[in-house]
């Protein structure tokens, strides 16, 4: 029952030297879409240098134990660290409206932290029951001008939900950050119900019974799309390099790229800069500039050592 023929698999769970590997294009092989392997032991990467998310060719398919072996892996889009998973196409940064209370500066952080992975990033409110429909509003109109079109959710009602659904469906694979209490275990259950279970059985076939810590695991929402499941993220203080930093916010952005404004010195950080044209009017201003400073800060520490 082995076949001798290469197919494109993507990594959904990774423990010590063994990988699960999801086919891409199933159709060869009935139903059967979910292979455990092991990397290939001639190949010169070692299996530490695959991380979940990663598209892989496996060879060597043995259908009757649902083997295989990883000849090769494809080059990555993005890697994002703690937990360590490749090949983010979206992330969507989590915050309730209260319960915790929002905090715009931490808001701030998780977005540009985002921004700085390469992929794209949207704003998911939760806990909208909470608040009133103009406050809502008011967070909406206040999200837009930073840039994004924010997601209100209130899990009690499910119309937002579904269409949060329906946008996750139409994505290669999306993961949620954000701080604790926000609902993201939450939200992650409604998505995909059963999700303890599932995860509860994969870990016993593999670990033969072991109770361990659950590691990061996508899962599939269809065939072309998957979440990552993730106990928590943290991203508090992302260490962008701050010649990058104008080009994460989309007021800077804006100006520069659309409506073509010009600085005296190309490099310029839009600070105190001599000759810098950048209009200052925006609310995050105040955040990118203490971005700024306390980069900056840790630049040249960095530099001196
Ligand atoms: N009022 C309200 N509470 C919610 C909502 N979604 C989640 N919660 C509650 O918020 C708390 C934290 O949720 P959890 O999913 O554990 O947050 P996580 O730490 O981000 O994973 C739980 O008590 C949830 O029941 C919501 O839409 N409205
Ligand atoms: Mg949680
Ligand atoms: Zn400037």
């Amino acid at each position: 029952m082995k076949t001798n023929s290469k197919h494109l698999g993507l990594v959904t769970k990774k423990f010590n030297e063994f990988f699960l590997v999801d086919l891409k294009n199933q159709e060869n092989f009935g139903n059967i879409k979910r292979f455990l392997c092991k990397v290939k032991k001639s190949i010169n990467f070692r299996d530490q240098l695959i991380y979940v998310g990663d598209q892989v060719v496996i060879d060597n398919i043995d259908l009757k134990s649902k083997r295989a072996v990883i000849t090769s892996l494809k080059k990555r889009k993005n890697l994002l660290l703690r937990p360590s998973v490749a090949n983010i196409s979206n992330i969507y940064i989590i915050f309730s409206v209260d319960e915790p209370e929002l905090n715009l500066s931490q808001v701030n952080r998780f977005l540009i932290s985002a921004e700085s992975m390469g992929a794209e990033v949207s704003l998911v409110l939760t806990k909208c029951d909470l608040i009133s429909d103009k406050r809502r509003f008011s967070l909406i109109n206040k999200f837009q001008e930073w840039g994004y079109q924010a997601i209100t959710l209130n899990l009690q009602k499910s119309i937002n939900f579904k269409n949060l659904l329906v946008e996750l469906n139409k994505k290669e694979c999306s993961i949620f950050m954000g701080p604790s209490g926000v609902g993201k275990t939450t939200l992650l259950n409604m998505i995909i119900p059963g999700l303890q279970n599932s995860t509860a059985q994969v870990s016993k076939k593999i670990n033969r019974g072991k109770n361990t810590t659950r590691n990061v695991e996508l899962f599939a929402l269809s065939n072309q799309s998957y979440i990552v499941d993730t106990p928590g993220f943290n991203m508090q203080s992302p260490e962008v390099d701050i010649r990058l930093l104008p080009n994460l916010y989309s007021e800077i952005y804006k100006q520069i790229f659309h409506d073509g404004i010009r600085c005296k010195f190309r490099d310029c950080l839009h600070l105190n800069d001599e000759g810098c044209n950048l209009n200052k009017s925006f609310e995050r201003y105040s955040f990118y500039k203490e971005m700024i400073e306390s980069s900056k800060t840790h630049y040249y520490q960095n530099q001196e050592d």
